[in-house]
């Protein structure tokens, strides 16, 4: 049995109630690792490797409670001592391991492999200073160091190294394992691969440091600024490191199982989530040939344990390397990539088809595609676009290959652990079954028109937001109004995802404000992103979003209707804070360009009614909530893939034909915005949106302040709104990352379950 008082008396010879929160804190950590190593297992011949450059894990201490059993009992032993185990959630810093959607979805799915009592484990990288932290000075987005590891903290180092050779220079690794629990089943580990070298030391002002430093620098940030040739040479350096030891790794797991190497697929699948880990394949036949394999059984050996996951069709997303970069930092992979390119010329007598292109340019997907036996994207829409556009000549040689795995989210985290109230009264409604079968929220269908039931929810809603309001207070210093209507956008800065128009807005709205056009209840519109550090578009938006906070709140006729909020340094644990109280989730990309999105789903399951574009995952939610309980606008996919075909878009016609539009256009440029931002990065986007705005800004706008209008309308008939957000909730299920797993497992992985 765990209690927190035996630990506490071992650890520290002191009653619960004497220690501090940082004691207990580490008190439980201790615990809940042993609970977790309780769960161990080595069942399953076959194993999944899921390699990733990112695991956006979020802190863990109250999931890894949960998922043991131990969380209700942890609590009450805490609350006896006069302790909060919410306030000592907060001593846990968050890893730093991920920046957006694909890190989030590894950490997702990790949970539900060993939720569902699969054999597999993640490979990624352990980042001493992950991604930056973000300030915001003068309304300018400023990158800071954010250290993450702590002396006590998850990870557990093992006794493992490998040598991996980068041209003349040869580093060992190092290892550190991340217990992953399930809920009530095995644990399985997230391994993190590192060396000893590594100095924080030479970072200087903000992020900079030496990019040419290897040994000091190589696991020391998440995607360090990769604008000029020394950041790419590093991103190469990373990546190669990363799947040399994986590999390395994954041999030797099956040799000690007593696999014959020639038989490798019946003991190891690998997903290579999205190209980042690509040259597994190159280096794991570079290994078995090492081994004494012949080098085509080799390649067939490889093709067969490695499938592919495609994240983007952004083609500045789709990674494509030099081959004197590769010459440069690995070169004996170089003639394995040859052969691959050579075998695929003789094959098939299209350029396009080739791994190698013309300018001597590596095409990482092409890689995967051609040596893999499964490529799949993440949500329906993405998967068609992918067969019919971006990867067509690639489906018409390999049909079979292609499969679509429309993503998912962990209930754990996104239900049961950030939003205790809802989950709670979910429980009271239908009972415990939801929380192994997601699916069984539908059977709140039952409640629809019970105007109690509605009105408990909407209760539980204002409850989240009181609890945001607090939070934000004391951890960022702003203030919100809790009977406004919360309309969220968080997720990465990028033009695609269109916050710039969500800003449009914003200053649309003040304007109308300002002429008299008062809104019946006051709206509140948060953002949170993070910009690349490069990106210079990206931190413009952010600049243009910080002016407008500053002067939409502290405009007297305004800020009593209309609040801009951009919280600081958006992460997992604000997101936890912030999905729960929202009303209104904004997705609102260009319809084609985000693969699926995973906020979307987050929103979704705790009662957010969605305003959004047909793009991604939001086509399938649409289909699932039905037309009454979503908000859709904007042009569709197709019609946008025409638009860039016959590159007919012009912003500068919406822009002159429609008042409106110019009105907030200009008004970025306008004095009130010249007084308070940068003259420079203003200009900069004003000349953008005008004279280019290739994610078609302009297009979408009318429509989309006509639906944004409606849905705060709809707002104000308080039953039919409740109404829509438990249709929301109940039509959730499908979104369950236990459902996206349980699909890879049967089309791909075929492990033992
Ligand atoms: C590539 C080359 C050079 C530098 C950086 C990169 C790079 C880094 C990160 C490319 C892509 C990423 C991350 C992509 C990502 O997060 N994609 C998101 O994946 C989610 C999970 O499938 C989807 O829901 C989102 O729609 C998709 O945008």
């Amino acid at each position: 049995m765990f209690s927190v008082k035996e630990y506490v008396k071992k650890m520290y010879q002191r009653e619960v109630g004497a220690c501090s929160d940082r004691e207990l804190y580490e008190a439980l950590l201790n615990m809940t690792q042993e609970a977790a190593k309780e769960q161990e297992s080595s069942k399953g011949k076959k194993k999944l490797y899921y390699i990733s450059a990112e695991f956006l894990i979020g802190k863990l201490l109250s999931n890894n409670l949960i998922n043991l059993g131990l969380y209700d009992q942890v609590k009450k032993e805490l609350e006896e001592a006069g302790k909060l185990l919410t306030e000592i959630e907060e001593i846990e810093p968050e890893p730093s391991l991920g920046n957006g959607g694909l890190g989030r979805l590894a950490a997702c799915f990790l949970d539900s492999i060993a939720t569902l009592g699969l054999n597999g484990d993640g490979i990624g990288l352990n980042y001493h200073l992950g991604l930056f932290k973000q300030e915001f000075e003068n309304n300018l987005q400023k990158e800071t160091v954010n250290p993450w590891i702590e002396e006590h903290s998850w990870l557990t180092r093992r006794e493992v190294s490998y040598p991996v050779t980068f041209g003349n220079l040869t580093v060992h690794s190092c290892l550190y394992d991340i217990a992953v629990t399930g809920l009530h089943n095995r644990t399985n580990k997230l391994h993190l691969f590192d060396i000893d070298t590594v100095d924080e030391g030479i970072v200087t002002e903000g992020i900079s440091f030496d990019k040419e430093d290897i040994e000091k620098n190589l696991t020391l940030f998440l995607y360090p600024d990769d604008s000029d040739e020394k950041g790419h040479l590093l991103r190469i350096f990373q990546q190669y490191f990363m799947v040399s030891n994986g590999a390395q790794y994954i041999l030797d797991e099956a040799v000690k199982k007593g696999c014959n190497l020639h038989d490798l697929p019946e003991y190891a699948v690998i997903q290579i989530n999205d190209t980042h880990p690509t040259m597994v394949i190159p280096e794991l036949i570079r290994l078995l040939v090492q081994k004494g394999i012949d080098l085509d059984e080799a390649i067939e050996i490889v093709s067969k344990t490695c499938a592919y996951t495609n994240h983007t069709i952004l083609a500045e997303a789709l990674e494509k390397w030099p081959i004197r970069y590769l010459k440069k930092v690995v070169p004996q992979l170089v003639p394995i990539i040859e052969i691959l390119d050579d075998k695929v010329r003789r094959k098939f007598d299209d350029t396009d088809l080739a791994v190698i292109d013309k300018n001597d340019n590596v095409h990482m997907a092409h890689i995967d595609i051609h040596y893999g036996f499964s490529v799949n994207g993440v949500a329906y829409l993405h998967t068609e676009i992918l067969k019919k556009n971006e990867l067509r000549k690639f489906y018409e040689i390999y049909p079979e290959k292609f499969n679509n795995k429309t993503n998912g989210i962990t209930f754990r985290r996104w239900l049961l652990h950030c939003n205790h109230l809802l989950a709670d009264w979910i429980t009271s409604k239908i009972g415990r079954g939801y929380k192994e079968d997601a699916m069984e929220l539908e059977k709140l269908e039952a409640l629809l028109d019970d105007k109690k039931a509605l009105h408990e929810v909407q209760a539980i809603k204002h409850e989240n937001k009181k609890i945001l309001k607090e939070y934000l207070l004391r951890t960022q210093g702003i203030e919100i109004d809790d009977h406004s209507i919360f309309d969220i956008q968080v997720k990465r800065l990028h033009e695609y995802k269109r916050q710039q128009m969500n800003a449009l807005y914003v200053i649309h709205k003040y304007l109308e404000i300002k002429r008299g056009k008062k809104p019946g209840r006051p709206i509140t519109i948060m953002f949170g992103a993070k910009a690349a550090p490069a990106y210079v578009i990206a931190k413009d938006i952010i600049h243009l979003i910080l002016c407008l906070e500053e002067l939409v709140n502290n405009d007297p006729d305004v800020s009593p209707y209309m609040k801009v909020v951009m919280v600081e340094n958006y992460n997992v644990t604000l997101a936890e804070k912030l999905i729960p109280a929202c009303d209104i989730s904004e997705q609102i990309s260009l319809a084609s360009k985000e693969a699926s999105g995973t906020g979307n789903m987050k929103f979704m399951l705790n009662g957010a009614v969605t305003l959004g574009t047909m793009d991604g995952a939001n086509v399938e939610i649409a289909e699932l909530v039905g037309r009454d309980n979503i908000y859709i606008f904007g042009e569709n996919s197709e019609t946008v893939i025409e638009h860039y075909k016959k590159g007919d878009y012009c912003s500068k016609d919406y822009y002159e034909k429609n008042a409106q539009i110019k009105e907030a256009v200009d008004f970025i440029v306008g004095p009130e915005l010249m007084k308070l931002g940068q003259k420079e990065n203003l200009e900069r986007l004003y000349k953008e949106l005008l004279n280019k705005d290739w994610f078609m800004t302009l297009l979408d706008f009318e429509d989309y302040v006509k639906v944004k209008e409606q849905a705060y309308k709809d707002f104000e008939d308080r039953d039919v709104w409740m109404r829509k957000m438990l249709v929301n909730i109940s039509k959730a299920g499908f979104f369950s990352s236990d459902r996206t797993i349980e699909q890879y497992n049967e089309d791909i992985w075929k492990l033992e379950k």
